[in-house]
């Protein structure tokens, strides 16, 4: 006889929760109840002050009622149509305008459910773009070290986390990583983008010398690396790694699942940063968050490329079942208008200086060894612990959320990004808490 006793709601123990000590969590849980604007609210109704966009992707803020009704009106539309061999409105619509919000020549878009969905069908329509061309040898990818790609097979290859790679063993074949452009003692307490470092793009000569250019199909950063603690670009190296693809015929793709949507006060990294990459994959704040929804913009050269043969072949064997599905175009077409007519791609750089002073005004505070910002987005580094890293961030972390604030602890750095509309009497807030908290840490 199967066990037919009803566990208690209260049960924590079925969900496996991801990137989590579950053990941990599972012993004194920090619960979600409810979200509006720039709060959340906790089971126990205590209001958290929201200073990570949720997950880096709710750039709007909160339960914003135009994206809600969007949604709520498509699902009584359409629930569901599948995107192989049909199509339905929204899924154009969404596609020609975001190539208006796109950098220059990116006028093409794919569409996927994640990040890291987005990033293995970059990798993917990369590898089928040279073999198109006839230039099948063209198989290896350049990642980064500290970069960030997601969680697919081909991401994680690409990426350059250790502790994301040493559970699974050899994954993608064929990858490797320039080095990451992380400087303490040239770089610290950089407002902006930091001065030195143009010249670590130059080790993408030294891998094309090695490997050849023959053999390689494309290289992938973030614009800003935002999960290994917010890594603003060197002026100048993004440009350098551009000069240097173009030269070897190397596809460069940005990821912008975090930097997109305004995060650094432009419309994308691309734009913030002055380089125009070959493709480029968005996710997160495409929606809002509201729900999962990625996409990766190309050229129309690479479209063009995959686009012979008989005209009733399928071009590009790849897809997923909920590629552009109706209730993500709706909430995606609805954040795309919200950010427009609250124009918060640009009152996030109207922001920026302020939000640069109040962030960079932790300096002194006791173990803080680096600040780093760029738009609405800042990392602040701790001093780990002897013996222990990350205890410290994560004794931040959990603090903070007790005094009303969340945000995005990676190891001993806290991340902070947050929703758009913040006001500046917020940032205020955000930063006297964060800054009682870190003083009062041993
Ligand atoms: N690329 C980049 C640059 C990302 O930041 C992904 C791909 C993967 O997206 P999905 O939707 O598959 O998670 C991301 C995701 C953190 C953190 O610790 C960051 C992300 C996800 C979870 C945690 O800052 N970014
Ligand atoms: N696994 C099986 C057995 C499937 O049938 C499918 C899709 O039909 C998938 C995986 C892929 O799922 P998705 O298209 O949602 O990525």
């Amino acid at each position: 006889m199967p066990d037919t006793t009803y566990r208690t709601t209260n049960d924590l123990q079925s969900y496996w929760m991801p990137f989590t000590a579950n053990r941990q969590f599972k012993e004194t849980p920090r619960m979600l109840v409810g979200a509006k604007g720039m709060y959340y609210t906790t089971d126990e109704g205590q209001e958290v002050l929201d200073g990570v966009s949720g997950m880096w992707c709710v750039n709007a803020g909160h339960g914003r009622e135009s994206i809600t009704e969007a949604i709520r009106a498509q699902a009584g539309q359409m629930d569901y149509a599948t995107a192989f061999q049909m199509g339905h409105p929204l899924a154009f619509e969404l596609a020609s305008r975001l190539t208006t919000l796109l950098p220059g020549a990116l006028d093409h878009v794919f569409f996927a459910n994640s990040g890291s969905e987005a990033v293995d069908t970059a990798l993917k329509i990369a590898l089928a773009y040279h073999r198109a061309r006839g230039e099948g040898t063209r198989t290896r990818f350049i990642g980064r070290e500290r970069g960030y790609h997601g969680v697919g097979f081909g991401g994680t290859a690409v990426g350059g986390i250790v502790n994301n790679r040493k559970q699974f063993g050899n994954m993608l074949g064929g990858v490797d990583h320039l080095p990451h452009t992380h400087n303490l003692e040239q770089n610290a307490f950089s407002r902006g983008q930091p001065t030195w470092g143009v010249e670590l793009a130059d080790d993408l000569e030294k891998l094309v010398a090695l490997h050849d250019a023959s053999t390689i199909a494309a290289v992938i950063v973030e614009p800003m690396a935002g999960s290994t603690g917010v890594l603003v670009p060197p002026v100048g190296y993004l440009d350098r790694l551009r000069d240097i693809c173009t030269r070897h015929g190397i596809l460069l793709i940005f990821d912008e699942v975090i930097t997109g949507f305004g995060r650094t006060g432009a419309s994308f990294g691309a734009e913030r940063f002055g380089v125009q990459p070959d493709m480029m994959t968005m996710a997160k704040g495409l929606t809002n968050g509201a729900v999962p929804m990625s996409a990766i913009g190309t050229t129309g050269t690479i479209y063009d490329a995959l686009m012979e043969g008989p005209p009733g072949m399928i071009e590009l064997f790849h897809g997923y079942t909920y590629s552009a599905h109706p209730l993500a175009c709706a909430a995606a077409l609805a954040s795309l208008e919200l950010y427009e007519s609250e124009r918060l791609f640009d009152r996030a750089a109207e922001l920026a200086p302020y939000w640069e002073d109040a962030v960079h005004g932790l300096k002194d505070c006791k173990n803080v060894i680096d600040i780093r910002n760029i738009g609405l987005v800042a990392g602040i580094e701790l001093a780990p612990r002897d013996g222990a890293p990350a205890a410290r961030g994560y004794d931040c972390f959990v603090r903070c959320f007790a005094e009303g604030l969340l945000f995005r602890q990676t190891g001993d750095t806290i991340a902070l990004a947050p929703p758009l509309i913040i006001e500046k009497g917020e940032i205020d807030r955000l930063i006297e808490t964060l800054g009682n908290v870190i003083n009062g840490l041993d």
